[in-house]
């Protein structure tokens, strides 16, 4: 079963620069043809779902006792448009922004604004992979990289997302 684009209904707003609501402790977001993994190129990938990565996420955010809301698009707006709400509603952002990583200048600069935390992870490790991929405008942005872990790069961020807001709470 394909993982749900969203799994909080808050934000999507025309508005994206309105108020701030309360989303959770730590927004996930992945980019672009993400939706396909475990369907495609599992020998790039591995062979797990968004879907199996998502409930991977939950477990480990119920045992740091972590709000989470996982997200999927395809669309470099809708990502900015989520980045941006992130400001105020959420602690930190953990995002695999697929392609648009070593494409967009927007969305680096959207998460720059939020001033949270980032943690940017990719499930193939992108530096043994062909030269365009060895440069990410994410990281320009980015707290900390874990890149060619696989799935568990996911739940990796997420553990060390959760060590730094207790650092710093
Ligand atoms: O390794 C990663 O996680 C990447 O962010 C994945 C992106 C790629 O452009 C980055 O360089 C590295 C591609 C995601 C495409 O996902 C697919 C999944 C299944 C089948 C085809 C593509």
């Amino acid at each position: 079963m394909p993982a749900p684009q969203r799994s909080n209904p808050a934000g999507g707003s025309a508005n994206a620069a309105a108020a701030p609501q309360r989303g959770g402790d730590v927004l996930i977001l992945s980019g672009p043809n993400l939706n396909l993994l475990g369907v495609r190129e599992p020998k790039v990938y591995g062979k797990a779902t968004l879907a199996d990565i998502e409930l991977d996420c939950l477990a480990v955010a119920k045992e740091l006792k972590l709000a989470v809301d996982f997200r999927q698009s395809n669309h470099e707006g809708e990502l900015i448009d989520w980045v941006q709400q992130a400001r105020g509603a959420f602690r930190a952002i953990i995002i695999n922004a697929g392609g648009y990583t070593h494409t967009s200048v927007a969305l680096m600069d959207a998460l720059l604004v939020t001033e949270l935390p980032v943690y940017e992870v990719h499930l193939s490790n992108i530096f043994r992979r062909e030269s365009f991929r060895h440069h990410s405008y994410i990281s320009l942005a980015a707290t900390g990289v874990i890149c060619g872990l696989g799935a568990a790069g996911y739940t990796l961020a997420l553990r060390a997302a959760a060590h730094a807001l207790q650092t710093k709470a």
